[in-house]
């Protein structure tokens, strides 16, 4: 392309797009890197109507940037060896909901569709992070419950539902693809808990009809950034203003549970169609989220600002091994998986140096992360009289981030819906700070917050005197 000239915007390749049989909720660039791409995969192998359309819950962005384009968009595999770019045009629209809560609703009725996938992130499920059950005193579930437009996303599922269930048609499969433990029963458990409290028949009918399928996603996907919109303008030769940078990498396992056993065939286009997801589920939660989180504090401490740069850093390059050391007894390995073949390929997959994921970016929500990725490791460790310094460096890290200052005394832009509430349970002293912090139920249950007290304050005294380096120095050592 001749420089200075503006390119072309992305249009959409010239052939037949599929129906819409997917409602997607929380259409961010996870979900287009994956979700999108495994259903085109499907369907080049085995037909089906099965295109998308996605949802956002919040901002016009997304819809804003593939509007012009018609819905296409880049898919940019990032392999250590330069990039490979794929067109992916499976989106028919774009709704983005606050604008238009009934166009949403009326998609999600239509009995065209099949399936409602979400990626609204952990805090998206309006639950108590610490038990998994629907907080009914979230602001937006309380809104939910007193007006029949929803702005939830447990509220959109309900109320859509709800019409499928007046009109006479089947429900759609509710199929969750966020990083949560057991997430088909979570969902589930919300969706139902607020169908009881707007009408009971309803919960009734959703609980014999519905299906919630659990599942087990993966691919790394940072967030993309100006500067790769401009790389893809070189690459293409055109303007994509929404591509998606992501790894090689992905894995999707699926419980085979869907209403009616309608859905695309996942199976020829890579996915792994289980009964049971448990173990999938556990291990990536635990061995590749748990490091990230542990990774993505500690490393921001020291002044790293990807987890590639993190583990390129020979004190958390050692760091990472041993945290994985103290959570692969907590993990029973999906069968023929090899643990420790596992963790060696998370290390490859950090150290890439082409994917820059922010260290801040996973910080984010710490709040609604912890228990899923650190905490279940920790409590089987205590069980089993297993002590676990690495893991509780990294909750010490979290809780010295979400104070709000860094080691040099600057403000750290904290995202986490409980973020008010963290910066003023905490204090400026590490054991203040670890006291307060583990008094929250929301996120500590009790019986771990007891066990916890003691190692974690020993890791804070470390990491408050000696700053986020030292200390990963020190547990390893
Ligand atoms: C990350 C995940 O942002 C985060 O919290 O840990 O998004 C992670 O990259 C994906 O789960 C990988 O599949």
């Amino acid at each position: 392309m001749e420089a200075g000239l503006p390119a072309d915007r992305l249009t959409r390749p010239d052939s037949p797009r599929p129906a819409t049989g997917i409602v997607h909720l929380g259409l961010g660039a996870f979900f287009r890197a994956f979700g999108c791409v495994y259903f085109v995969d499907a369907m080049q192998a085995s037909g089906g109507d099965w295109g998308i359309v996605g949802v956002s819950l919040r901002s016009p962005d997304t819809r804003d940037a593939l509007q012009p384009q018609d819905w296409a968009y880049t898919s940019v595999t990032l392999t250590p060896d330069g990039p490979q770019t794929r067109i992916i045009d499976v989106l028919n629209d774009v709704l983005v909901a606050p604008e238009d809560p009934e166009a949403v609703l009326a998609a999600m009725a239509d009995p065209g569709v099949r399936i409602v996938s979400l990626t609204v992130t952990e805090k998206g499920y309006c639950h108590n992070p610490a038990t998994g059950a629907l907080n009914p005193d979230h602001p937006d579930i309380v809104k939910d419950l007193n007006n029949d437009v929803p702005c939830s996303a447990p509220g959109y599922l309900v109320r859509a539902l709800q019409r499928r269930r007046a009109a006479g048609e089947p429900p759609f499969t509710v199929l969750t693809c966020d990083n949560l433990p057991d997430n088909g029963a979570l969902v589930r458990g919300v969706v139902l808990d607020l169908a009881r409290r707007i009408d009971p028949a309803l919960a009734d009918w959703i609980a014999d009809h519905g299906k919630f399928p659990a599942t087990m996603v993966d691919r790394i996907t940072p967030a993309t950034t100006e500067a790769d919109i401009e790389t893809v303008e070189t690459l293409i030769g055109r303007r994509d203003a929404a591509p998606v940078m992501h790894e090689p990498f992905r894995q999707w396992a699926v419980q085979d549970d869907f209403v009616n056993g309608d859905r695309p065939d996942l199976a020829a286009a890579g996915a792994q169609m289980v009964d049971n997801v448990t173990a999938f589920e556990d291990m990536k939660l635990r061995m590749l989220n748990g490091t990230h989180s542990a990774l993505a504090y500690l490393g921001y401490l020291a002044g790293h600002a990807t987890i590639s740069d993190t583990v390129a850093d020979p004190v958390f390059a050692t760091y990472v091994r041993q945290c994985w050391a103290e959570i692969m007894p907590a993990v029973t390995a999906p069968e023929g998986v090899s643990l420790p073949d596992y963790a060696d390929a998370l290390f490859d997959r950090y150290a890439n140096p082409a994917i820059r994921h922010r260290t801040w970016q996973i910080a984010m929500d710490g709040s609604q992360k912890l228990p899923q990725r650190l905490l279940g490791t920790l409590r089987e460790n205590i069980a089993a009289g297993r002590e676990s310094p690495a893991l509780c460096l990294a909750v010490a890290g979290w809780m010295r981030y979400v104070s709000g200052t860094d080691e040099n005394g600057e403000i750290i832009d904290v995202r986490d819906p409980l973020a008010d509430l963290l910066r003023e349970t905490a204090t400026d002293a590490a054991p203040g700070t670890v006291t307060a912090l583990l008094s929250l139920e929301q996120i500590f249950p009790a019986d771990i917050a007891a066990h916890l007290a003691a190692p974690v304050m020993q890791a804070a005294s470390l990491l408050w005197s000696k700053g986020a380096r030292a200390a990963a120095a020190e547990v390893t050592s």
